[in-house]
């Protein structure tokens, strides 16, 4: 089942329902190297949604600004390899998509529990904004939203759910988007969270 969210994004609803269970494994060896934290914006906010990487490079933030770091601040070390099965997910998505040489270097990995949120922002610290970036949602359904080039276009909502993966490549790389706040529930295979893996082309 693929649908078109807008030009350049596909919605590929269930793609990862029968790999959940090797990348939720998956998911248990990153987060024992690099454990989930609530990083700081540089406004000094700290964020509802748990965060953590692995790559070659991840996704950080604090006061001094967003970026990718190529060590986990937290550790001092490198960030965990990219599992081959996360891997194997992002290029069968980016694929079915129709970007067909789309190689992610990073995989940032969102923790959200009930009352988390990420508000409506772009992702735009990547180097080439020609790569596409892949998200796979696990656990609990969340609400995403989903804007255009400026801020106060108007959104667009859809259920995100265990399994569903999504491409947002071309003209819709640069959308503003969020995540509203998850509701209370108890997922069978996750629990009480959604997890949410971010592939991208950082560097
Ligand atoms: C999430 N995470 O569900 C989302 C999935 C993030 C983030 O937004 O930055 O970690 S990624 C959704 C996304 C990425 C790039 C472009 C667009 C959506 N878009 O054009 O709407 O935790
Ligand atoms: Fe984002």
């Amino acid at each position: 089942a693929q649908e078109k969210l807008a030009k350049g994004a596909v919605l590929l609803r269930g793609l990862a329902l029968d790999k959940a269970d090797d990348l939720l494994t998956a998911i248990r060896h990153v987060s024992s190297a690099s454990p989930f934290r609530n990083m700081v914006t540089p406004a000094g906010h700290v964020m509802s949604v748990a965060m953590s990487n692995c790559g070659q490079a991840g996704w950080v933030t604090d006061r001094s600004g967003y970026r990718y770091d190529g060590t986990d601040p937290e550790t001092g070390q490198p960030w965990p390899a990219m599992p081959d099965s996360f891997m194997a997910v992002a290029t069968e998505a980016a694929t079915k998509a129709g970007y067909l040489d789309f190689r992610p270097d990073a995989c940032l990995i969102n923790l959200y529990e009930p009352g988390a949120r990420l508000s409506l922002h772009q992702d735009r610290n990547e180097r080439d904004m020609a790569n596409p970036i892949v998200s796979v949602s696990l656990g609990l359904p969340a609400t995403f939203q989903f804007g255009g080039l400026k801020r106060s276009d108007p959104v667009q909502k859809y259920a995100l759910l265990h399994g569903d993966v999504a491409v947002w490549g071309g003209p819709s790389r640069l959308c503003y988007h969020g995540v509203l706040t998850l509701k209370e529930g108890e997922h069978p295979a996750v629990g009480r969270m959604r997890l949410n893996l971010t592939f991208r082309g950082a560097l």
